[in-house]
């Protein structure tokens, strides 16, 4: 059809639309526009914006994971894979029955059958961990294992040059004979419950327990590091073999989140740090994403149990009626934590721990060469742009109200408060006060924060929980809000060494006052085995009725192979050479020999005052962890995992200090 011109008269276009008309329209368009990005920007999280915008591998893998966690994806083997970064694993892979195509498991036998701990040590030195086996790691990482080795101050197994006053010979046939009662419980453990979480020495079996949801071979991870320290090579073998074929990820029960991370992921980080084997590394990391859910509540306390099939998570029923997270727990992840995100460049569990994001920065400035001015600058800019958004235990800790500067042990994870006024340094306290300090020592003496924190508690646990009793024992009782329990619990025993590990980076004028005081806790410690006719101590002991040092009901006068007290004498020992604590930890030996032993294996007892033991049928996997190490590390020369390089979490798993520079000589 011809279009005839008419004056005043537009053409359409072809759509039919005049200019005005066009104008209109392409306004409303980038109105529109406009309009979709401005409500991007508004969203509350800025990680949204940098998951929509920023290519996977440039995302901060912490934001990510916060943002999966909130719907638990990550937490779910089978639905996701356990971490953002490229090469993360195909569902289901932690289990290396599925995991393994026979080229790779070939690979992987073949490099790791004949070596020793020693061997391992050397092989990951010379390989550098991260190049280990790339085919093989399913979490890929940044973390450079030689640079790591090369930062030690001391060789992991030191020099062994004696630098002790005892007879060599002495004291070397002594570290034997604790060797001989590892390789003892160890074997037992491996004939009678191979793969289960404890042997039972009397009935010649295994037990799960229900602490651990459905993980099997608590013994196993709890032992490597021992084993290794103890040059057990072939029992090594035996273990590292067990984790590599059997040790299954994919299990659905109620786990506790603080035994899962003290025991499990201690154990496997250690024996990572030992060897530079990429499966503990691995198992290490998955594990930690299946504890994540715990820490789905308001406050980011983290409630006790966590459902490994579910993703859902609960208090203890007996925490004030299912109501409150339990000080010593929630307490005691720090370190585990920091070590995940350092292992796995995901800076969730760093950020579940405590307010790390910004405080990465002052590894960072080293590297990237900030000065004071820019590095303060990206510090402001991350401070403010994340504080609001990050809850985490060290922050609530922080600022909490707490009574006379006591933190009780009981704290709802729902509205941040705290649920009674019981404060205690044993059970359901312990070791929050612990990881305190260590988190100081295990920064490289930089995460100030947890320095003040440990010595502000310290002082308020002087001022209000410590006693001399008539007789002048020094103890550290119970307090329940205000009132004194004159009690003190196995557990509390552990403090002696604490103060110790603590007193050197104590202001000038507390330093030798925290000397004497550990010093005279564990001689306190001391006199509650030696009051008793096995030489063992009580689970409680008490300060009344003219009694002192000694249980007061058949209740609380078992013994279950429990490390508290050995340990404080390896750190006094190690502060002051004094040869009473080697003298005290022989007893030990001694003692656990007469009654604690049985034929296959070793048990707790049921009354430490009874000469005829009464077994409890139980070889605790903190009996491979921490007791027999800490014994063996007391006849030991100080560079044995020396203290300056070395934290020892929980469960006496060592954690590598965060040294920042390469002066070590550990890689040697
Ligand atoms: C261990 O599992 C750990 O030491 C924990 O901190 C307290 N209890 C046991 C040992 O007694």
């Amino acid at each position: 059809m011809l279009m005839r011109k008419v004056p005043g008269f537009v053409p359409a276009s072809p759509w039919g639309l005049r200019l005005p008309q066009k104008f209109l329209f392409l306004l409303f368009l980038s109105g529109l526009v406009t309009l979709c990005f401005g409500a991007l920007f508004l969203l509350p999280n800025s990680s949204r914006l940098k998951r929509l915008f920023l290519a996977p591998r440039t995302q901060q893998p912490g934001l990510e994971a916060v943002a999966q966690v909130a719907g638990h994806p990550l937490t779910r083997e089978q639905e996701s894979p356990p971490n953002p970064a490229p090469a993360a694993p195909a569902p289901g892979e932690d289990d290396p029955r599925s995991q393994a195509s026979p080229r790779r498991r070939k690979g992987w036998l073949r490099r790791t059958r004949p070596t020793g701990p020693r061997e391992e040590a050397t092989a990951a030195r010379g390989s550098g961990a991260t190049a280990l086996r790339p085919q093989e790691g399913s979490i890929s990482s940044s973390f450079d294992f030689n640079a790591f080795r090369s930062r030690l101050r001391h060789p992991v197994l030191g020099t062994r040059a004696d630098k002790s006053k005892e007879p060599q010979s002495l004291v070397q046939s002594q570290r034997e004979k604790i060797k001989e009662m590892m390789q003892f419980a160890w074997q037992s453990y491996k004939r009678y419950a191979m793969g289960k979480n404890e042997l039972r020495p009397l009935t010649r079996d295994g037990y799960e327990g229900n602490m651990f949801g459905g993980l099997s071979g608590a013994t196993v991870i709890d032992s490597l590091d021992t084993l290794y320290l103890m040059e057990l090579k072939e029992e090594f073998q035996e273990a590292k073999a067990w984790v590599e074929e059997s040790f299954h990820l994919n299990v659905s029960g109620e786990a506790s989140l603080f035994e899962v991370n003290i025991r499990y992921i201690g154990g496997l980080l250690s024996a990572f740090y030992l060897t530079g084997e990429e499966v503990f590394r691995i198992k290490a990391i998955k594990l930690g994403e299946k504890l994540l859910p715990a820490f789905d509540t308001p406050t980011g306390i983290p409630k006790g149990v966590v459902n490994f099939k579910s993703g859902s998570n609960r208090s203890w029923g007996w925490a004030v009626a299912g109501s409150s997270s339990i000080l010593a727990e929630f307490g005691s992840l720090h370190l585990e934590f920091l070590h995940l995100t350092q292992l796995s460049g995901n800076q969730v569990f760093a950020e579940k721990a405590s307010l790390l994001p910004c405080s990465l920065f002052s590894t960072r400035r080293a590297k990237v060469g900030w000065d004071s001015a820019g590095f303060l600058e990206k510090m402001k800019t991350c401070l403010v742009s994340i504080s609001w958004q990050v809850r985490n235990i060290r922050k609530v800790l922080r600022d909490i109200d707490k009574p006379f500067g006591l933190y009780p042990n009981f704290l709802s994870p729902v509205s941040g408060n705290w649920m009674q006024h019981h404060v205690s340094v044993g059970g359901l306290g312990d070791s929050f006060y612990e990881y305190l300090i260590k988190s100081w020592l295990m920064s490289a003496k930089t995460d100030m924060e947890a320095k003040d924190m440990y010595y502000e508690a310290l002082e308020a646990i002087e001022t209000h929980l410590l006693n001399v009793s008539p007789g002048g024992l020094t103890y550290i009782a119970e307090w329940r809000g205000g009132i004194l329990d004159h009690k003190m619990g196995h557990l509390a025993c552990f403090s002696g060494g604490m103060i110790a590990l603590g007193a050197e980076d104590a202001k000038e004028e507390k330093r030798a006052h925290y000397r004497e005081l550990a010093a005279q806790i564990t001689k306190t410690c001391h006199e509650s085995y030696a009051r008793s006719d096995t030489k063992l101590g009580p689970e409680a002991f008490w300060f009344n009725s003219g009694r002192e040092a000694v249980a007061t009901q058949t209740s609380e006068s078992y013994y279950i192979l429990r490390p508290e007290v050995v340990e404080s004498y390896m750190y006094l020992w190690r502060q002051t050479h004094d040869p009473i604590y080697r003298e005290w930890g022989w007893e030990v030996v001694m003692a656990l020999e007469k009654y604690c032993r049985t034929e296959a294996g070793f048990s707790g007892i049921q009354d430490v005052y009874s000469r005829v033991p009464n077994h409890d049928n139980k070889q605790q996997t903190f009996f491979l962890a921490e007791t027999l190490k800490y014994l063996y590390l007391l006849f030991s020369e100080d560079d044995m995992l020396s203290l300056e390089d070395w934290v020892f979490n929980t469960e006496a798993h060592p954690l590598p200090v965060n040294h920042s520079d390469s002066s070590g000589r550990g890689g040697a």
